[in-house]
């Protein structure tokens, strides 16, 4: 089948299978190593955090970044890899553990953001203006330990800080409701859009939807990419899937809600993503289980999963879906949804 769409993951996504009650299940390989698989497997791009480009980014100078930044750049034109994103992982370090931009420490936002405009860098030395900012710690455990007006002008201003910074740098903002905080500030899309004109320049800040992350605030992803398609926003896209309210947990697209990954796919169809060079991208997990062997199996089998819902979008009988909506006869839209998702 003919199609546009383009295909990513990040290294964090061949994860070792770790948890909060147990140690890795897998061995860690080198970053070339998991190039290897990228390509391998015949993904188009790689996300990158700041550190994943350039590892113990905090311990480097502003030239050796670059250096390094660089020398990546360099090994990804060799294999005609493209670097979709860079986002600085502001929830490691011990600055960050009251939050990065929202810490009530000046001295550890001013960290957040000084760190922020390493990750612009590298994003420029990697041929990216995509930066995306998962706001991890920009919450709180107790609502009363942060004044909440004044985290949205700590946002606002780190915002500022960085579209100032660069004048081509973009910033997708990636909402999630929870974890691991109790309550993040930018719980949703509706949120990143609101805050963005607040900043000095709306149209360089976006989003990026997650569907796990959707289904964590009680929000339809499919919903989610409509919305912010309909303001032209939506510049990148983490697919993967999410049983129910629950630790966050990275499934295979498609793997709980067949239906709703179809809804997504769907979406994604009738507002053109992927035309302006945006990227499909899986930010998922092998399961705890999964043997060394099989390591990469969630990852070609969620684009499996796409690709085969794209084919069911795409032979989706809407000439009858439209004179069922004109009836207002739900009951058999639903049915004639099911049959097809099921095959004949
Ligand atoms: C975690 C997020 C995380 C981000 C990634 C990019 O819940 O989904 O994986 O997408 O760190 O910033
Ligand atoms: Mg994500």
């Amino acid at each position: 089948m003919k199609h546009h769409y383009k295909f990513c993951f990040g290294p964090w996504n061949i994860s070792e299978g770790q948890d909060p009650y147990g140690p890795t299940t897998r061995p860690a390989q080198t970053f070339d190593w998991k190039l290897a698989q990228l390509k391998k497997l015949g993904f188009d791009a790689m996300m990158f955090h700041d550190d994943d480009a350039v590892p113990d980014i905090d311990s480097k100078s502003e030239s050796q970044i670059r250096k390094e930044a660089k020398e990546l750049k360099k090994r990804l034109d060799g294999e005609g890899i493209v670097a979709e994103m860079v986002a600085p992982r502001l929830w490691f370090a011990p600055q960050t553990i009251d939050g990065a931009y929202t810490s009530n420490d000046k001295r550890h936002r001013q960290y957040a953001i000084d760190r922020s405009k390493r990750c612009i860098d590298i994003g420029k030395i990697l041929g990216t203006d995509l930066i995306v900012l998962w706001l991890a710690r920009e919450g709180t455990y107790i609502r009363e330990a942060k004044d909440g007006r004044r985290s949205v002008e700590l946002l606002v201003e780190a915002f500022d800080a960085m579209l100032a910074y660069d004048k081509k740098a973009r910033l997708s903002i990636e909402p999630k409701p929870n974890e691991p905080m109790d309550h993040a500030y930018l719980p949703t899309i509706g949120h990143a859009l609101a805050i963005a004109q607040l900043t000095r320049d709306p149209k360089r800040v976006g989003c990026l939807i997650e569907s796990a992350h959707a289904i964590l605030a009680g929000i339809d992803p499919a919903d989610e990419i409509d919305f912010a398609m309909s303001f032209g926003k939506l510049w990148s896209l983490h697919l993967n899937d999410q049983n129910g309210l629950k630790y966050d947990q990275d499934r295979p697209f498609g793997c709980t809600n067949l239906r709703s990954a179809f809804d997504q796919v769907r979406a994604l169809e009738r507002n053109g993503y992927g035309k302006n060079g945006e990227y499909v991208c899986f930010d998922v997990h092998p399961f705890r289980t999964t043997k060394v062997e099989h390591w990469m199996a969630h990852l070609d089998n969620s684009r499996r999963t796409f690709l085969r819902l794209l084919e069911k979008v795409r032979s989706y009988d809407e000439k009858q879906a439209k004179s069922l909506i004109a009836n207002r006869d739900y009951q058999a839209l639903d049915q004639m949804v099911i049959e097809h998702l099921l095959g004949k």
